[in-house]
């Protein structure tokens, strides 16, 4: 911490003014306002929705001992915890499924911290810090998730069409319809079909959301449960937006058994000690579950037809770069 101030402070005045500048003009920019307004009605339209379906909002951790290893590298900024080595939560993953313990149906709306490799810095999508809406139900599955899901994107799309018309307007959003059941891909076909960027792809061809299912195992983290009538994929589903806007949501049901979750940490080429609060947990008993998250900006900015997820964030923080 001592470090980083002291960098901070031999930034020249001159520099840290036009950063302000930047950062005053980006949030008085009627897009900008714009794309955070519809923000503020998805959330409460999501809200609304998983209150209605008896959902406990849980409060958001923000540090812990342990947290998700994602997917693909980002840099691992520890905090001195009194002495202890803790991390910034990447993701809800473990604690709302520990939060299965005490409520059957849990919902948090969760900052993010992922210090992105600097090459996401263009794609539209990435920033730094975001929010999550993240979300778990004791012994759901897949497809109760999946109903779920589109019965809550139906939902928060026509609150926002009605209850931010004018803001749509003004930007020259049409929002597309959705259909009450969406289509389910093969992860494996669209590869075959579309190569290594097929969910870019197929997002681009796209009219209305669709899902994509069954993906191999070593694709996706250590905590989404194997198939067990279909060993080497997974039970889990990642939800496209259309229009090339991408990944919406990640999701699936979890590993649960401690034995199972030690065979997959081990076929990640991880070790249980890097996870050891959480298996320490999973020891205890955990019980089965399935959820998912969806970043608030990415819906923002789909909502809203935005250029980038910056638009729909008053402060955003961008990859590579500081600012307020
Ligand atoms: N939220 C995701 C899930 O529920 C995990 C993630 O963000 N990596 O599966």
């Amino acid at each position: 911490m001592a470090q980083a101030a002291h960098a901070a402070a031999r930034v020249p005045t001159s520099a840290i003014d036009e950063r302000i500048d930047g950062a005053l003009q980006h949030l008085r920019n009627p897009k900008v306002q714009a794309g955070v307004v519809l923000g503020s009605h998805a959330r409460r339209a999501m809200s609304e929705f998983l209150h209605g379906r008896d959902f406990v909002e849980i409060p958001p951790v923000i540090v812990a001992p342990v947290t998700d290893p994602l997917n693909h590298p980002v840099s691992d900024p520890r905090v001195d915890y009194y002495g202890h080595d803790f991390q910034l939560t990447r993701s809800m993953i473990f604690h709302k499924q520990l939060a299965t313990l005490a409520f059957e149906k849990v919902f948090c709306f969760s900052p993010n911290l992922r210090f992105e490799p600097l090459d996401r810095s263009g794609t539209g999508r990435h920033l730094v810090e975001f929010t999550q809406m993240d979300l778990e139900v004791r012994d759901a599955g897949r497809d109760d998730i999946m109903r779920l899901v589109e019965e809550m994107l139906t939902s928060v799309v026509s609150t926002v069409r009605s209850r931010a018309a004018p803001i749509l307007q003004e930007l020259g959003r049409t929002l597309p319809p959705i259909s009450s059941r969406l289509r389910r891909v093969r992860y494996e076909d669209a590869q075959k079909e579309f190569g290594p960027s097929f969910e870019l792809e197929l997002s681009r061809r796209a009219k209305e959301p669709f899902w994509i299912i069954d993906i191999p195992l070593l694709e996706r983290e250590f905590y989404d449960r194997e198939d067990p009538k279909h060993p080497g994929f997974l039970l889990d589903m990642d939800l496209i937006y259309p229009e090339g806007y991408g990944e919406a949501i990640s999701g699936g049901e979890r590993e649960h058994e401690l034995g199972r979750i030690l065979e997959r940490i081990r076929a990640k080429g991880q070790t249980p000690d890097e996870f050891r609060w959480y298996v320490e947990a999973a020891r205890q008993g955990l019980p089965p579950s399935c959820g998912f998250g969806i970043g608030i900006e990415r819906l923002s900015r789909w909502l809203g037809g935005l250029r980038t997820v910056e638009e729909t964030t008053l402060f955003p923080k961008r990859i590579g770069a500081w600012s307020l």
